[in-house]
């Protein structure tokens, strides 16, 4: 700066204090500072609930500081950025982990102290930031948590929903959902951006317009919707590189449908400009199927439009040149959710920047990258033509544009082969016509990641198996992830302690394979002890948090059997609960002698069933009622129970893990892309039962076969063992354990079991039924 310039950033200069200070009596003034001014509660008299909005904020504070930075330093340096596009992040909650990766964790508990609250006490205060469904959501959240600690120039993009996943109620053993409205009290994790909003358009026509000679189209849209950003600073572990989570928000748009004010129904045409507001009210609460809804597809394009308007403006703060876009620019597409990012940069470059379609397509095939999460075929998205036509016509045609360009690619590579034409087409035709999103995706992606060693296997024999004869070099996987920093250091201070103390260094909460290290003290009684009072203290806490959420007392003293995911039938919770029932039966069966062998044995289970998702909420009624026969059956006494967490969310599991001494990843092997579940238990030395199927491959080869109770059939088995069950023996025990839910069933289900051997899944899905 100079002149004027200058001299006012000179004068604003001297007029700050330098840095925010961390020791107990500055911590202790902010604390009190935001206790009057931000929370308007007098110093003399406040909750512990507003205790925590004031630590929040004086937090929040210390964020925008190192955010700013981090902010300046990446203008100055101007590096390619890594754009994170997802429709979902799971992150729970803030204060905890922002203080750790702050690195004031213990002078915030002082001065807390001394102000007379408990900082535990305060953190339990906050609510879950519920922004998405399961496994892949809570990857995205543990993904910005890395990418900050490991200073990458990095943001992430997607929705501020008001409505986050519903919250799980259990009445008489039934699901009922009710809204999670997050926001009624307050987030203080975010910042309101105001001034950084775009326009973002739907509906209406393209029409042509000459320009230099030529023609080009211009999209006259039918609606206008304000996208508002909002920003979650997310720091990174023993750095001061804090980068940004932009969520957007819909608001009415200034812009347009001013002349509906001019007709004299005021009222009416208020109404109506609040309804724009609905496109970021509800997140979907399906984790894995959500085809043709207009809503879905509306809120999938109005976070992609915002998110690219943002990039181009940045890019163009720096640079004015599109040829170097794919070097200052990286897109990476989290699932296919955000994948209408293609023809929107597509429609930006070529009808707005006017570049040419070769130009254009050049730098979308250089700047776009792919993660798919599925492993199913039913599970890939499609969006019907007549739907897409009419939201985003123009979109449409520029799909059409680049299908016609690969089907004419394709048609050199593999001649007229119809039938692979047809299959590898963008556009499906059939009944109802439909745009194929992943196709869209592996089309003008450079890099499509499995999830795992044998997700990307699936994808190039069956799911993508005829992009991948054609591109080979494009698919790639990178096994999935969790940060320690929220699963061990968050979650599990005891544990965090120990282990550093016998590594000597907490270097491991950056570098994970220092937690190698431990082997060599593995044998150390002192340590088997440590750790044995660590996961005791744990338990207490979750036999606490048991009794408080459901009313049944359980025993520290027994074996802790877990099984937390969203619910579903690939996942097994039905067989897991068979699984209990044939236990139950052999302990009604044993004699006293033999009963005193038998380890006490507390069985867990907890997760959503979409709401829609009538099998899964059966599975979770199922649930209920057996552990109402076992719990109140005072002949087995403590010897074995069943309790249904309800309400399982992110701040549950950061319980629930650390108390774990078994855990169960049962899924059918072939159907979990990855698993994220089993590394947070595995971290937290819990051990797994688990089945050969998406990272648990991996994990054994990591740990070794001795470490887990590995069980069931490997993924190239599955397919014969549906045809043809091999072991009657088995099926009959199976039809056993099926008379002690139903007995009528017991013997439709031996008849069953011997006419068609087949371990019938109709069979089980009909006792389901029979018993709601
Ligand atoms: C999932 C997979 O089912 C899960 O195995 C994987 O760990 C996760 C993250 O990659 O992605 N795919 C998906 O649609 N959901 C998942 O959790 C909801």
């Amino acid at each position: 700066e100079s002149g004027e310039g200058k001299a006012k950033a000179e004068r604003m200069f001297s007029l700050m204090d330098g840095f925010l200070k961390n020791d107990p009596i500055s911590l202790q003034k902010d604390i009190l500072d935001h206790v009057e001014y931000t929370v308007a509660r007098s110093r003399f008299s406040f909750d512990d609930f507003e205790a925590y909005q004031a630590v929040s904020h004086s937090v929040r504070d210390r964020l925008i500081e190192r955010w700013h930075d981090t902010h300046a330093y990446f203008k100055r340096k101007d590096p390619k950025r890594l754009y994170f596009f997802s429709l979902e992040f799971l992150m729970g909650r803030s204060l905890s982990n922002s203080v750790i990766n702050l690195g004031v964790r213990d002078q915030y508990a002082d001065a807390l102290n001394q102000l007379g609250f408990e900082f535990e006490v305060l953190a339990e205060q906050e609510g879950d930031a519920a922004q998405g469904n399961g496994g892949l959501a809570r990857l995205s959240a543990c993904q910005m948590d890395s990418l900050a600690t490991m200073d990458f120039p990095a943001w992430g993009y997607g929705l501020r929903y008001q409505y986050g996943l519903f919250r799980q109620v259990i009445l008489d053993g039934f699901q009922h959902e009710q809204p999670d409205y997050w926001l009624n009290f307050g987030n203080p994790w975010e910042i309101e951006r105001i001034h950084v909003s775009y326009a973002v358009k739907f509906y209406g026509t393209v029409e042509e317009q000459d320009l230099n000679g030529g023609k080009r189209k211009v999209w006259v849209p039918g609606e206008m919707v304000e996208a508002v950003a909002y920003d979650n600073p997310i720091p990174g572990y023993g750095t001061r590189n804090t980068i940004n989570l932009r969520l957007w928000a819909a608001k009415p748009s200034d812009l347009y449908d001013m002349e509906s004010y001019g007709t004299g129904d005021y009222i009416n045409a208020v109404i109506n400009r609040q309804k724009a507001e609905t496109i970021s009210s509800v997140l979907y609460p399906d984790d894995r199927s959500y085809q043709g809804k207009e809503l879905r597809l509306k809120q999938q394009y109005f976070f992609v439009s915002a998110s690219v308007q943002d990039i181009i403006r940045r890019f163009k703060d720096s640079l004015n040149d599109f040829n170097q876009f794919p070097e200052k620019v990286a897109l990476q597409l989290n699932d296919t959710h955000p994948s209408l990012a293609i023809p929107e940069v597509m429609r930006v470059l070529v009808d707005e920047e006017f570049l040419s379609w070769k130009q254009a397509w050049d730098i979308v095939c250089k700047i776009f990258s792919c993660t798919t999460h599925t492993v199913v075929p039913e599970g890939l998205e499609k969006i019907p033509v007549d739907l897409l036509g009419s939201v985003l016509p123009r979109h449409l045609q520029i799909i059409f544009d680049i299908n016609f360009s690969f089907m004419e690619e394709l048609k050199k590579h593999f001649g007229l082969d119809f039938n692979r034409l047809s299959q590898m087409s963008i556009v499906e035709e059939g009944a109802v016509k439909s745009i194929r999103m992943a196709n869209l995706s592996i089309v003008c992606c450079h890099t499509v990641n499995g999830v795992s060693r044998v997700h990307l296997d699936i994808l190039k024999t069956k799911v993508f198996k005829d992009f991948y004869e054609l591109w080979p070099q494009k698919f790639h996987y990178k096994t999935n992830g969790v940060t320690q920093r929220r699963w061990l250091v968050v979650s599990n201070p005891g544990l965090c302690g120990l282990i550093s103390k016998w590594l000597g260094t907490d270097a491991w909460i950056r570098d994970m394979d220092l937690l190698m290290g431990l082997r060599d003290h593995a044998g150390d009684a002192e340590l088997q002890q440590e750790w044995k009072m660590v996961r005791r203290i744990n338990k207490i806490r979750l036999a606490e948090f048991i009794d408080a959420m459901t009313g049944m007392m359980v025993s520290p003293d027994a074996m802790f059997d877990v099984q937390i995911k969203r619910i579903h039938e690939y996942k097994r919770q039905l067989l897991n609960i068979l699984g209990i029932i044939y236990r139950y039966d052999c302990i009604k069966n044993m004699k006293e002698s033999d009963r005193r062998k038998v380890v006490p044995r507390v069985c867990i289970i907890g997760g959503k069933a979409a709401p829609g998702y009538d099998m899964a909420k059966k599975i979770i009624k199922l649930c209920h009622a057996v552990g109402e026969t076992i719990n109140n059956d005072s002949d087995i006494d403590d010897l074995l129970k069943l309790v249904f967490i309800p309400d399982f969310n992110v701040s549950v599991a950061e319980l629930v893990i650390p108390g774990s001494d078994l855990s169960q990843h049962i899924s059918t092997a072939g159907h979990e892309a990855s698993g994220t579940g089993s590394m947070k238990f595995l971290m937290n030395g819990c051990l797994l039962l688990a089945t050969a199927d998406g990272a648990t491959i991996e994990i054994i080869e990591e740990i070794g076969e001795d470490n887990m109770f590995l069980f069931g059939a490997k993924v190239h088995e599955v397919p014969k063992l549906r045809e043809k069950a091999e072991n009657h023996r088995v099926a009959l025990q199976f039809a056993r354990v099926l008379s002690q839910i139903c007995l009528g069933w017991y013997v439709m289900a031996t008849l069953a079991m011997r006419i068609t051997s087949n371990l019938s899944v109709t069979l089980l899905k009909g006792v389901v039924t029979s018993i709601s």
